[in-house]
């Protein structure tokens, strides 16, 4: 049987045609969707401070240059540091969060040095001028004071103890906070920022600030240690990428740097990562992108567990206070946003930059 297409078959057929190209450009931009759907279109950047670890290895360095390659979406007041068990002593910790910030051409965000105790052996000390980690957390009350209009989100990437001891010394800042902390296997134990000082951590649960955590969770899919990168696609697509800079920076390995892009490079070379192929987790960057876009992981309330010293919750589910528990990040749309905000980073910045010369 033969079909003919009247006029109105015809219009018909050119309606569907273009309803199926239509489809495909829509699934080809779900990000895009994603944003009209999602998107608060008046939406302010987010008052941020970063606490972190900088200096353990590469995830921290990555998530200030991606955090700095997104100003639409957040105002970085300062970054406060902390000692970890790697990574050196405190000085390096913050050494290494100002050579990013300067690679970034951001010289005006000045860095904060935090404890490199733990709270158990600060905490007696807190009524003094100065102590571990008095700078961090004088900046974190200071900040937290002039938030009154809106929360201040701390976003803590590596152990508690500059939150817990600001909360300690002023726990009249708590309502003006939001502490997104990433860490611990909840509701398995232990975790390397966890055990760092798993009593901060509890100190903060036992506050009434508000509380989010993003979960670690190493071997399993549903943790930001699925948030994999990889050394080769590092190499491919952001080598040169960031704000050239004028003055180049000496990187931890003493070799001199013009531009973020190249310093990442090289602290892949520095921590390649195990497994074919070739990767490490993108801890601190998921969390960053699960602040910018709320919707690329699954967020739940839960009544705020306790935690033992050795790392070990204990749930309390008549408790009435609540936190925030994040699992199953989008990891292929996090690490295409970051791949995308580095590459609008530099075609930006290296424009500016080109202008003043
Ligand atoms: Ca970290």
């Amino acid at each position: 049987m033969q079909i003919k297409f009247t006029g109105k078959g015809l219009a018909l057929k050119i309606y569907i045609l273009m309803s199926v190209f239509c489809l495909i450009s829509i699934v080809s931009s779900c990000m895009e969707v994603e944003e009209i759907l999602f998107e608060d279109k008046n939406r302010k950047p987010i008052q941020l401070i970063l606490d972190s670890d900088t200096n353990n290895e590469l995830d921290d360095q990555h998530a200030i240059a991606y955090l700095l390659s997104n100003d639409k979406y957040f105002n970085l007041k300062g970054i406060t540091v902390n000692k970890t068990s790697f990574g050196g002593s405190i000085e390096d910790q913050a050494v290494e969060a100002e050579r990013v910030l300067l690679l970034c051409a951001r010289q005006d965000i000045a860095v904060f040095k935090g404890a490199a105790g733990n709270y158990q052996q600060i905490k007696e000390q807190i009524t003094t001028p100065e102590f571990d980690g008095s700078e961090a957390v004088d900046f974190i009350i200071e900040s937290a004071k002039s938030s009154e209009q809106e929360k201040l989100v701390i976003l803590a990437v590596g152990k508690l103890t500059n939150v817990a001891l600001a909360l300690l010394k002023e726990p009249s800042i708590a309502a003006n906070l939001r502490i997104v902390w990433l860490g611990s296997h909840y509701p398995d134990s232990r975790e390397y920022n966890l055990i760092n000082d798993a009593l901060a951590v509890a100190a903060v649960l036992r506050s009434n600030v508000e509380f989010e955590l993003m979960t670690v969770r190493e071997g399993k899919s549903s943790g930001t240690a699925n948030v994999l990168v990889y050394t080769e696609e590092i190499k491919n697509k952001i080598q040169g990428n960031g704000p050239q800079i004028v003055n180049p920076i000496a990187g931890r390995n003493g070799k001199l740097f013009s531009n973020f892009g190249d310093y990442s490079v090289s602290l892949f070379d520095l921590f390649p990562g195990a497994g074919s192929p070739q990767g490490r987790s993108f801890f601190d960057v998921a969390a960053v992108a699960i602040l910018k876009k709320p919707y690329w992981a699954e967020k739940v309330e839960i009544p705020a567990p306790s935690l033992s010293e050795d790392g070990k919750w204990t749930e309390q589910p008549d408790n009435p206070r609540k936190i925030v528990f994040w699992e199953n990040f989008e990891k292929n749309k996090i690490m295409q946003d970051f791949y995308r905000s580095m590459d609008e980073f530099s075609l930006q910045k290296t424009g500016a930059s080109d202008s003043r010369s």
